[in-house]
């Protein structure tokens, strides 16, 4: 996307509302910006549509300051609730039918890379644990088995939050749950794990408490895949509506869940592993 597109005429910018104008000035269009230079622009608003409180909106915003090309970046996502945030970003994004999102980033990326061959061209598919583990995960997978070079983020808030809150593979054992009154009764579906085993050269499992760390899994993903194959990040995003706690706590849940079962891991190939050598020359992933 060209920074001209969102250039206002000048002579009506000072009606423009002011997220439009910070968008114009600070936007991330052509230049690196990183979370702490974050403004108010509409893609990575303070304003989300969301519930108070939403974890998703926070996995939305964050992976997105981390976006290596925002400009030369599509987003493919699917219906659930990361879809609000997603739809009023100024940047490229296409919704798919649910659960098609990875054969239809597949596909994007291909004629992307044809019609663009000197040229980088990200994409990148955000979606819900429901979307990318349960009705998509043969789309998932099999974009992994044919090492299709796109990044998978699955904003995982262990829910169908955009449905009302039944169920998903991604919930955790025993959850309570409208269509799981007597509690789930299987355990979380290990896609981090699969996603290894089906060809991902680069994997990351990370809480939206851990921003930098997040940043960096984001940024990392998305370069190894230009080059090598298909990534994966899976971000903990919890839902105070559908999991019942105070939109205050949504951090401290983040936190705990980084402690337990969300601890930050990382998984790469032999060869991802020489790349982010020589990208970042030997840096470390911060810890928060
Ligand atoms: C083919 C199809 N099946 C079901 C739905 C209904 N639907 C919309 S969003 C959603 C669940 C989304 O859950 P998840 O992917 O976890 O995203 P979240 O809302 O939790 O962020 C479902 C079942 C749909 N839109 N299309
Ligand atoms: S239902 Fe949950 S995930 Fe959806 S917008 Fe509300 S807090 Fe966020
Ligand atoms: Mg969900």
């Amino acid at each position: 996307m060209s920074k001209k597109i969102i250039t206002p005429v000048a002579s009506l910018a000072h009606i423009l509302p002011e997220d439009y104008r910070d968008l114009v000035d600070r936007g991330p269009h052509g230049k690196s910006v990183g979370i702490k230079d974050l403004g108010s622009f509409k893609e990575i608003t303070e304003e989300h549509p969301h519930c108070a409180g939403c974890g998703v909106s926070l996995g939305v915003r964050l992976a997105l300051a981390a976006l290596p090309a925002p400009e030369d970046t599509l987003v493919v996502g699917t219906p659930g609730c990361s879809f609000f945030a997603l739809s009023q970003t100024a940047l490229n994004y296409s919704n798919t039918a649910f659960g098609n999102q990875n054969s239809v980033a597949s596909g994007l990326k291909r004629m992307l890379s044809i019609r663009y061959p000197d040229k980088d061209k990200d994409v990148v598919v955000m979606a819900g644990d429901g979307g990318i583990a349960d009705i998509g995960l043969d789309m998932t997978l099999h974009s992994w088995f044919r090492g299709e070079k796109i990044s998978t983020i699955m904003l995982d808030n262990e829910v169908y939050g955009n449905t009302g809150g039944q169920e998903s593979g991604m919930s955790p054992e025993g959850q309570v749950l409208h269509m799981a009154p007597k509690g789930k009764n299987f355990k979380k579906i290990p896609v981090f794990e699969m996603a290894r085993t089906a060809g991902c050269v680069y994997g990351a499992k990370v809480t939206i408490a851990s921003p930098k760390r997040l940043g960096m899994a984001v940024n990392r993903a998305i370069l190894l895949a230009r080059e090598l194959g298909p990534t994966y990040i899976q971000i903990y995003t919890p839902c105070p509506t559908n999991m019942k706690f105070s939109p205050a706590d949504t951090l401290r849940i983040a936190k705990e869940a980084g402690r337990a079962h969300y601890a930050f891991e990382e998984f790469m190939t032999e060869e991802a592993a020489g790349r982010i050598a020589a990208m970042e020359g030997g840096q470390e992933v911060q810890e928060d």
